[in-house]
């Protein structure tokens, strides 16, 4: 591969905030993975790179606009790069404007799920945006520099679309990247420490902790789901790369736990036994919690984890009714979840259960069920949301077809501007719920689930330190937040 030419040139790639307002507590602010994983790749090839992450000075409450406008006075950048999902195109659109009047020369592009998406609709959104990455991004960015570098055009770099006479232009798909040992690690050093994220309590079982993305592409075809990015190919990192990743976040910056941010961390099983005997012969003494899939554990699995250091387990259960589960497309029954959640409480791990209310003919009954279901399960965590379609996914693809969902218009965005994720409005109805009430019954969800006293005297018999009482306090703090921002907002 040849070398950038210009060792000077300077590239800008910025971490958009998620909405206009900071989120309760009961989100997390996690360092970016797909901008520290191109400026990693830029960076081997000699390239200069900044990252801005706008998303953590939102959430610690400094105000963004004036940090970019200093970045792009101090910097004039070469090019500059933004990461864009649904949510945040609103800000994707009003950093690039700013990036375009204040360095008009400087090309800006855009990658991430909804670009990936959609690239047209978001090269016909924004004049500003020059050029969007559709998949993965650390190799067409690389090629983006280097035209942007030469003034070449970008039209024919694969999984790249961009703007021709007046037209967007899709060049052919990009090729997925088949060995992602060959990526280096994450360009952590350009973002701010570590330590300074935060991660909803119920993520860590100690502090610091960070996380780490170990494979990419899902094996699995959920109708609601978006894969734009990474599609259906699952692939993985090896075991000892991955284990030497968390030695270097341990020796570095003093990790003790890790969050793989993996969809499922659990789609290849030996390579989850590798990974488990290897943590266990370094002895690194980091503790990790993984997204896994109801039908990929199994006992040995689980206990095999356990032993190598693995505290949680996150399966997305999405719903308690058999009927809308098949709907989805999940590949899941209730009595196997039920088996599998019981078989990781047995194994010895903490359970989380992540459901969504409002899938299609919904009924209040079946809302119920689901939160019912939440609770038999004995899950030591809940999370729901009100379901909503997002681009990639089969659904979006399907209403949009039938005109009846749209995101190209700048105010088709709006709705995703409420500050934190778990409270949504509906974008549009699916159930039989109407939309005024599915707050109403997200809060019930929620209320149903952690407000029981077994629930309480539960989580109050597991505390072992004070970290464990601090992370109880930081929790309960945050759900009341929650709710009282519920409370308000519904005066
Ligand atoms: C971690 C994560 C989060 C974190 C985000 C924290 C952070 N700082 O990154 C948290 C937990 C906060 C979060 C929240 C939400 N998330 Co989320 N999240 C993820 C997850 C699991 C991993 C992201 C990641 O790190 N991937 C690994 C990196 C390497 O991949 P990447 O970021 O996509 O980057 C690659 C490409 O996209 C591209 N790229 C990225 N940036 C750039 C920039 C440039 C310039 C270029 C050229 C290319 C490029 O190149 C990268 C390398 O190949 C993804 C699923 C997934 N597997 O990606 C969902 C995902 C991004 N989330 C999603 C959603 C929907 C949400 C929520 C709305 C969920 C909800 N219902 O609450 C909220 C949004 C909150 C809000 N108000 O905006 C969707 C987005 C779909 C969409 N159309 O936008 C995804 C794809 C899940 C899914 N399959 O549906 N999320
Ligand atoms: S919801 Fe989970 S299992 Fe289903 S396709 Fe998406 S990542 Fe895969």
């Amino acid at each position: 591969m040849r070398t950038i030419e210009s060792k000077s040139a300077s590239v800008l790639l910025i971490f958009p905030p998620l909405s206009s307002k900071r989120s309760l507590r009961v989100t997390t602010c996690m360092p970016p993975q797909g901008v520290t994983g191109i400026a990693a790749v830029l960076e081997r090839e000699g390239i200069r790179v900044r990252i801005l992450d706008l998303n953590f000075a939102q959430q610690k409450g400094i105000p963004w606009r004036p940090l970019l406008r200093d970045a792009l006075s101090d910097m004039r950048p070469a090019a500059v790069g933004i990461t864009c999902t649904t949510p945040a195109v609103l800000n994707v659109l009003e950093i690039a404007a700013d990036v375009k009047s204040m360095c008009p020369s400087s090309p800006v592009f855009a990658g991430g799920p909804h670009p990936s998406a959609l690239p047209e609709s978001l090269l016909r959104i924004s004049r500003d945006i020059d050029a969007v990455v559709c998949g993965e991004g650390e190799y067409a960015s690389l090629e983006l520099i280097r035209r942007a570098l030469d003034h070449a055009p970008f039209s024919d770099i694969p999984g790249v679309a961009s703007r021709g006479e007046g037209e967007a232009i899709k060049s052919r798909p990009g090729e997925v990247i088949a060995d992602l040992d060959e990526l280096p690690f994450p360009a952590r050093h350009l973002l701010p420490p570590l330590h300074e994220y935060y991660y909803a309590g119920h993520c860590y079982d100690r502090l610091p902790v960070t996380s780490i993305v170990t494979s990419r592409g899902c094996p699995q075809f959920c109708r609601f789901c978006s894969q734009a990015v990474f599609g259906h190919k699952y692939r993985a990192r090896g075991a000892s790369s991955v284990v030497s990743e968390i030695g270097y976040l341990k020796k570095k910056h003093g990790v003790r736990c890790v969050m793989f941010m993996d969809e499922t961390f659990t789609a290849d099983k030996r390579r989850v036994y590798d990974f488990c005997a290897r943590m266990r012969k370094e002895n690194l003494k980091v503790t990790w919690l993984c997204y896994a899939g109801i039908n990929e554990v199994d006992d040995d699995m689980l206990r095999d984890m356990k032993g190598a250091g693995c505290f949680q387990v996150y399966y997305g259960i999405e719903s308690g009714v058999q009927r809308l589960l098949d709907l989805m497309h999940k590949k899941i029954d209730v009595d196997r979840i039920s088996a599998v959640v019981a078989r990781t409480r047995a194994a010895g791990l903490e359970v989380r259960g992540q459901f969504m209310l409002n899938y299609f003919n919904e009924t209040r009954e079946d809302i119920q069920k689901t939160i019912a279901f939440a609770r038999k399960l004995k899950l030591d965590y809940a999370e729901f949301s009100v379901f909503f379609p997002l681009p990639g996914s089969e659904v979006f693809s399907s209403l949009s077809a039938e005109g009846r969902i749209s995101f190209s218009r700048p105010a088709d965005f709006e709705v995703f501007q409420q500050g934190t994720s778990l409270f949504l409005d509906p974008i549009i109805v699916l159930g039989k719920a109407e939309k005024t009430e599915l707050r109403g019954l997200v809060k019930k969800a929620y209320r149903d689930f952690y407000l029981r006293a077994g629930y309480i005297l539960g989580r109050l018999l597991k505390i072992r330190s004070v970290q464990d009482i601090r992370k109880n306090l930081e929790g309960m703090a945050a759900f009341t937040a929650g709710l009282d921002r519920f409370y308000k907002e519904e005066a």
